[in-house]
Parts: C-alpha cells; sequence; structure tokens
C-alpha cells in the first residue's frame, strides 16, 4: 500500500499537492508547521489574522489547536494530511474547515500569485455542497454579467464564500 492510500486519499496528486503546500508553507524546513509559519501563509495572501479570539488566543494559535492532535503546538504532517481528509470526506459540517480553506486554496494558487480560477474554485465548491447549492450560487454570483475572460478568485473573496463564520455557504451542506 502507498503512502497516499495509508491516509486514506482518493488520489495520488492529492497527497502530491499536498506536500507541495506543506513545503511551501514550511518556511523554516523542519517538517512542522508553526504559529509563525502558518501566520505568514495568511499574510502572504493578504489576510490578517485576528490576534485575539474569544477563547484568549490568537486565531492562528487557534487554527493550530484545532488540527494539532497530537498536542505538541505545531502542525505535523500527519496532523495536516489527516485533517484534509477528514474534512474532504465529512459530510456533517462538523470538522474545522480553517486550515481546510486555507490548504484547498494554496493547492490551486499553484504559482503562488494568490489567486485561483472560476473554474477551480467551482470545482471545490461542488465537491463540498453539491448540484443544488452550487445552481443557486452561479446565479447569485454571476448571474449578473456575462464575463469575456474567465474570473480569477482571490483568498478574500474564496472566504467570502466558505468562511465557517462569515461565508455565504456557511450553513450549506451537501445533499447528495
Ligand atoms: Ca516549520
Ligand atoms: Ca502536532
Amino acid at each position: 500500500m502507498e503512502e497516499w492510500e495509508k491516509y486514506g486519499l482518493d488520489k495520488r496528486v492529492d497527497y502530491d499537492n499536498l506536500g507541495r503546500v506543506f513545503e511551501r508553507m514550511d518556511l523554516k524546513k523542519d517538517g512542522k508547521i508553526d504559529v509563525q509559519e502558518l501566520t505568514q501563509a495568511y499574510k502572504n495572501l493578504g489576510y490578517q489574522p485576528r490576534k485575539r479570539t474569544e477563547y484568549g488566543l490568537s486565531e492562528v494559535e487557534d487554527i493550530i489547536w484545532e488540527v494539532d492532535e497530537d498536542a505538541n503546538g505545531w502542525i505535523d504532517w500527519d496532523n495536516f494530511v489527516q485533517l484534509y481528509v477528514r474534512c474532504r470526506k465529512d459530510r456533517t459540517g462538523q470538522e474545522p474547515t480553517r486550515l481546510y480553506n486555507l490548504i484547498e486554496f494554496m493547492v490551486c494558487d499553484k504559482d503562488g500569485g494568490g489567486t485561483m480560477s472560476e473554474d477551480e474554485c467551482m470545482e471545490i465548491l461542488y465537491h463540498r455542497y453539491g448540484k443544488e447549492v452550487m445552481g443557486k450560487l452561479t446565479d447569485q454570483l454571476f448571474g449578473k454579467s456575462v464575463q469575456e475572460t474567465e474570473k480569477e478568485f482571490s483568498f478574500a473573496e474564496f472566504l467570502d464564500l466558505v468562511d465557517p463564520y462569515n461565508g455565504i455557504l456557511t450553513h450549506s451542506k451537501r445533499q447528495t
């Protein structure tokens, strides 16, 4: 059995993509993502994590805490992949998705330019929310104007849709 199968991923390419994103985040190249590095990853995409949340942690500490199953204070490769797999398969909407949102965005933003294409964005939404929600959303977002060029989504625009607290789709669940 190959590594990607052991983690429960569907495809080898997912494993490779995750590896690339992890490496990009791991600035100190020590095989773990710490508070500083995660903060930097957000800043690179123009997102300013909150300094303090209702739990008395910074937002980035809070995100790490959600994912850090072995509770050593940082995100190891195992934590990273397992979180991705749990979120990918989640149909209850109970999994913490803040890091997952960042990972999915960074997988699509291959050149690190800070955008994902409309196709990639739609593919993610389709997987998460299914056809019905997508239909509604497409009308809402794209019904107004016919664009000649494909839209690019920034991280902020992506979060406007999928952020677990404020996104348009926060309470949407996949029907099928
Ligand atoms: Ca590191
Ligand atoms: Ca850990």
